[in-house]
């Protein structure tokens, strides 16, 4: 694969709903979406950063210039025979992982493009459909929760995955329990507790959720082992994990008894197949999760999620779930029994809604060796 020009789109597109988690409120996603074109090919990656460095420390201008100044330099005019290279060529450059993967997984499209194959077979997956769960932000009371859990339970969502934060925490998940009985449900804590609150987790220990995630603070493996050893309920890590090494050792600590794999906060599919392989190992389920995605980041998670280990419904809810109008054709769509069909065609397997993409975006950069040329799109 000869790199030969590389465009990077700063988009916005508007949630459906607002979406609140312990962290904040967003209400629309500003991320980039990149190119890369080698022949008659052109492989296609979502950076899944937010606009504000809450969840991690990147930020859609932090991104951006990460991609031009250091990654951009290493690959423009090269010829590269498979994307994991890009892992290796990257691997000096500290962190900023979601920059990293934004060009890695457009070289994975590319790559199973020009292989004619669809990304899931080419990255080993073995499905042919994957179970799905979603994702609800915090809602002002627990009466709205209600309302929500009903209409997702109804959509064929196989797990729920409820965001707490401090005062909106076993109030709300105690009655979801008692309304709904014995449904799938998990919490999302985003890190805003301490080991102070173990009476907390020791109630929330009472409600036989699937998991915890992320109860403690972002950078921490060792907390979480202690408040383990007290709680039944599986820990699982998402903010902790960015490389198979913290998984490693998350692992031996007996930090968590799941991961959330993201492909952006890993820094590419490579990395997410080391930690998925990892956990084979140690008999950790994994399960993909989400950053509110355009249907290009969700074509990589549905495609990593067809993996044997991600035995676990993940955060990848179809289209319709986020977007008045996706960009890609078709929209991810998903069954009533809450299945997605893996798309057989080669690459990420949807068609770009060209259309739909101009229309998102806010500007359009061009490189190349020769030219670091930019363009303000209409
Ligand atoms: O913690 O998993 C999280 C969204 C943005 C940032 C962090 C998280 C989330 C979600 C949404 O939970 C998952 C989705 O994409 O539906
Ligand atoms: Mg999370």
């Amino acid at each position: 694969m000869l790199i030969e020009k590389v465009v990077i789109r700063k988009m916005k597109m508007d949630l459906k709903f607002p979406f609140q988690t312990s962290f904040g409120t967003e209400q629309e996603r500003l991320f980039l979406i990149t190119e890369i074109h080698s022949g008659n090919h052109v492989g296609y990656g979502e950076c899944v950063v937010n606009a504000n460095p809450y969840y991690s420390e990147e930020t859609v201008s932090t991104a951006f210039s990460i991609i031009k100044e250091f990654l951009l330099p290493l690959i423009l005019g090269k010829v590269l025979q498979h994307p994991d290279e890009a892992n290796e060529m990257f691997k000096h450059i500290r962190r900023n992982n979601m920059a990293k993967s934004t060009i890695e997984n457009a070289l994975w499209d590319l790559y199973a493009k020009t292989q004619n194959k669809p990304l899931a077979e080419v990255i080993g997956g073995q499905k042919s459909e994957i179970a799905v769960g979603v994702s609800i932000g915090i809602q002002e009371t627990k009466e709205d929760l209600v309302i929500k859990v009903k209409e997702l339970l109804d959509k064929g969502y196989q797990k729920i995955k409820l965001k707490i934060k401090p005062e909106k925490d076993i109030d709300y998940l105690r009655n979801i329990r008692e309304i709904f009985g014995d449904i799938p449900i998990m919490a999302d804590a985003n890190s805003a507790y301490t080991l102070e609150d173990i009476e907390l987790f020791k109630e929330i220990d009472k409600l036989n959720l699937i998991m915890i995630e992320q109860p403690l603070s972002h950078d921490d493996i060792i907390d979480h082992a202690i408040l383990q050893k007290d709680i039944n309920t599986p820990i699982c890590l998402d903010e902790s994990i960015h490389s198979v090494e913290d998984a490693r050792k998350a692992i031996k600590m007996g930090s968590c008894k799941i991961i959330n794999i993201k492909i952006g906060r890993v820094g590419g599919i490579s990395e997410a197949i080391k930690i998925h392989n990892l956990c084979v190992e140690h008999n950790i389920p994994v399960w993909c999760g989400g950053m509110l995605e355009s249907g290009i980041g969700r074509a990589f998670n549905i495609a990593i999620t067809s993996l044997p280990n991600f035995t676990i419904p993940g955060d990848t809810a179809p289209s319709s779930n986020y977007w008045e109008r996706d960009i890609i054709i078709p929209e991810v769509t998903m069954d009533a029994k809450g299945y997605i069909q893996i798309p057989t065609s080669p690459g990420i397997g949807f068609e770009i809604d060209q259309e739909a993409l101009d229309l998102f975006t806010l500007e359009l950069f061009e490189f190349t060796k020769d030219s670091l040329t930019s363009n303000h799109a209409s």
